[in-house]
């Protein structure tokens, strides 16, 4: 009997693909060195394939599970995001779905904290500064790359956080500004769950907060020091953070997202940055990356730090989401558990 076909749609790494060097699989992985349209790779190389591990920018649609044809029983995707997966065609075809939540809360939590105390202290601005050679020309001033700042403090004891979005990662990120002194939380909820009075007394005691109390987005605009952008993607959360939402925010708040691009209309936030309607924004995911340019409104704007979609990016993570990834594609293609199995409804 043949053995099942998996197929790797990018290099995991020697440690985890030694996971998937075994008797009872063919293994097809993407030849990382290779200058081939990844695509092209991807379906040509899914034909007759049993499982598939895939990333966060690999699209998984009806073409490709055409080309995988009827024997494909499980898609593993690296990520604790699936909107790049096509559920509704999976779930129609019957094909098991993989992912990796969890394990990526940290480091993402520690990225939003990092963006927020960033952008509050100019360290973009600062640093080009130095880099640039232009330190001898910017002798100690006393508000030169003065910024608010993030932790309580005697001119601002009262500091409140807002989270769009109020999952495991938002929750982490709170957990880290506890110790900064902050005293309010307010967030947005799941719209098809009702506002719970109850619920919000018992987070503020879990945090140790004066209050956190579920909001409408205008008021979480209003109150917020910073705001986090942390709510999944999709038709129901895009550019929830528009030009009306930016205006209502305090001028000397900061804006973080860390969960997907098209959360927050680009156009509207370097507007936001460059009339001072706020004081800066941290970025790891901007509308249509990777495929961002230099000209890109936001890289322009000196009070914006953009980065690469890096929010998961330590060693340790990646590794823990590679080695889940395998063991839910393995487990989809032997037929047994999945440890992290996404849930059709
Ligand atoms: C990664 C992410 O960059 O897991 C996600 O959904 O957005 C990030 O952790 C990406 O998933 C790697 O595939």
């Amino acid at each position: 009997m043949s053995r099942p076909k998996v197929v790797i749609a990018r290099h995991l790494g020697a440690e985890v693909m030694a996971m998937l060097d075994r008797p009872d699989i063919d293994v097809v992985a993407w030849p990382s060195e290779t200058k081939a349209c990844h695509r092209k790779w991807l379906l040509s190389n899914v034909v007759g394939a049993t499982g598939l591990l895939i990333m966060l920018s690999d699209k998984v649609d009806a073409e490709l599970l055409d080309a995988a044809g009827a024997g494909l029983r499980v898609v593993s995707t690296m990520s604790v995001g699936y909107e790049h997966v096509d559920v509704s065609q999976l779930g129609k075809r019957g094909i098991r779905l993989g992912y990796t939540p969890d394990i990526l809360t940290e480091a993402v939590a520690d990225v939003s904290v990092m963006l927020a105390l960033m952008v509050g202290r100019d360290v973009g601005i600062a640093t080009a500064v130095v880099r640039n050679g232009e330190w001898p020309n910017n002798p100690w001033a006393p508000f030169a790359f003065c910024g608010p700042q993030l932790s309580a403090n005697s001119v601002n004891p009262i500091r409140t956080a807002g989270f769009i979005g109020f999952g495991r990662i938002a929750q982490a990120t709170l957990t880290r500004l506890v110790p900064f002194g902050f005293t309010h939380c307010v967030y947005t909820g799941n719209p098809s769950s009702a506002a719970d009075p109850t619920l919000d007394a018992a987070l503020a005691e879990k945090f140790g907060l004066r209050s956190v109390r579920r909001v409408a987005l205008d008021e979480l605009a209003r109150e917020s020091d910073v705001v986090f952008v942390l709510a999944p993607g999709g038709q129901s959360t895009f550019h929830v953070v528009n030009e009306a939402f930016l205006k209502q925010m305090k001028n000397s708040a900061v804006l973080v997202n860390t969960s997907r691009g098209p959360l927050v209309d680009s156009d509207a936030l370097a507007k936001a940055c460059r009339e001072r309607w706020i004081w800066g924004a941290g970025v790891d995911v901007v509308e249509g990356e990777p495929n961002i340019t230099v000209d890109h409104p936001l890289i322009k704007e000196p009070r914006c730090i953009v980065l690469p979609h890096i929010g998961s990016a330590t060693t340790e993570t990646r590794l823990g989401m590679a080695t889940l990834a395998v063991k839910n594609l393995l487990g989809g293609v032997l037929n047994e558990e999945m440890p992290t199995e996404y849930k059709f409804t």
